[in-house]
């Protein structure tokens, strides 16, 4: 077993970091303040080629392993959730998916312009009464002779007010249950096609969210995914991917919290020493440092599994679930640390706290992660 990251990881962890520090962090702040969906900051990003980093270059991507994926996430994490989300979305919930379940046609027509910026995808599964539920969609498809005809409802869908390209999952035929959803590519501008922006978030200010509707939005053929009932499984692989990329930016919450709680221990003073020199201080960094480690060794080996073409989904959600429970306790220790000023934004950790409270909710919460987890160890499928 090797734990070193090659030459070439290496580099291209320095250079996410270097990115991360002169683009990202300048800006999260006043992003997170204005409400502000950073559309340049975006292009930025795929600029390095961040949104299409699993895509094969061919198709216009980066062509990095999965592994390498989760280090450049953590790094963009590590600067800011919303941007982080992007990345998330974009590269694997939507460019993933094409990837594995598109046809060449469909490849060729939107991965280059996905992994480049040009467009962004957003991933329409959630509803407005379907969340853990995934198999349980509303939303229906109905045939028609040139194509389809798709109406109903979508949910907390990010990127949805900016996206040019929405996955959009539906039901074909109720009485086949899950074995009758189906995936479309809808382009945004098709009529029918409407989208409102999500106002009032906790955290993630710097994000876009959206409800979408969609009033017989009418699509040819050729827009269906995969063949008609591969939805659910094109849905659950894409959260393979997903999840994934949210515990990597997890990690670099984690790392974040931990960087920040150092560096304004050492600088604090109270009762004539560093706040750093107490015991119950270094407590709190130690057990930042742990956690830290435990959900970064946690993503590389769901990475490995991944970059070894296994199956990986109990892999992936034990790292979703202790990377994003992991920065819900670094980011409130972090805090802690921080004292009075942790709880305005000079400092990144208030907002490190309320970005990532959301990563234990959306792609799977928590406890739907923790039944992935007790079906594979103990067979029994507690949710039938
Ligand atoms: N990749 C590909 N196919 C998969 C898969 C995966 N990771 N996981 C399951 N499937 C397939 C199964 O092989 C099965 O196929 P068959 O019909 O051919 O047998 C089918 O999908 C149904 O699988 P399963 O029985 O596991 O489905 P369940 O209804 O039990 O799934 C859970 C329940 C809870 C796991 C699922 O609904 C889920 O993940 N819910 C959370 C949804 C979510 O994360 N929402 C947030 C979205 S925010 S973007």
């Amino acid at each position: 077993m090797d734990f070193a990251l090659t030459d070439e990881q290496q580099l291209i962890r320095e250079a996410a970091a270097a990115f991360t520090d002169k683009e990202i962090v300048p800006r999260a702040r006043e992003n997170d303040r204005n409400h502000h969906f950073d559309t340049e900051l975006v292009r930025l990003i795929a600029d390095q080629g961040y949104l299409g980093a699993i895509v094969p270059r061919e198709y216009g991507g980066a062509g990095l392993d999965y592994l390498t994926y989760a280090i450049v996430t953590e790094e963009v994490g590590r600067g800011c959730s919303a941007m982080r989300t992007v990345v998330s979305v974009q590269t694997s919930l939507v460019c993933s998916s094409i990837v594995r379940w598109g046809s060449e046609e469909q490849k060729q027509a939107y991965l280059p312009k996905l992994c480049s910026g040009e467009w962004l995808g957003c991933f329409g599964l959630t509803e407005p009464d379907t969340g853990s539920d995934a198999a349980n969609q509303k939303t229906r498809a109905r045939k028609t002779n040139n194509g389809w005809i798709i109406s109903g409802a979508k949910m907390w869908i990010s990127l949805g007010n900016h996206a040019k390209l929405a996955l959009v999952f539906a039901q074909t035929d109720p009485e086949l249950g899950h074995r009758g959803l189906a995936c479309f590519l809808v382009e945004t501008d098709t009529p029918g096609f409407g989208t409102q922006e999500i106002h009032g978030k906790m955290g993630l200010h710097g994000s876009d969210t959206a409800s979408l509707s969609l009033d017989d939005v009418e699509v040819p053929e050729e827009a269906l995914m995969g063949q008609i009932g591969d939805g659910f499984k094109i849905a659950m692989s894409a959260l393979d991917s997903g999840r994934y990329s949210v515990a990597a930016g997890c990690v670099g919450v984690c790392q974040g919290s931990l960087d920040a709680s150092v560096a304004y221990s050492k600088e604090r003073e109270q009762f004539g020493r560093p706040i750093a020199a107490f015991q119950l201080v270094q407590a709190m960094i130690a057990e930042q440092r742990v956690l830290t480690d435990a959900a970064r060794l946690l993503v590389f080996r769901a990475g490995w599994v991944k970059d070894q073409g296994r199956p990986s989904t109990t892999e992936t959600s034990i790292a979703k679930l202790y990377a994003t429970e992991a920065a819900q306790t670094c980011s409130h220790l972090a805090i802690q640390v921080h004292g009075g000023s942790g709880y305005v934004d000079d400092h990144p950790v208030e907002r490190y706290y309320r970005d990532v409270r959301v990563t234990t909710l959306y792609e799977g919460t928590s406890q739907i992660q923790k039944l992935i987890i007790g079906r594979a160890e103990t067979g029994i499928n507690a949710l039938a």
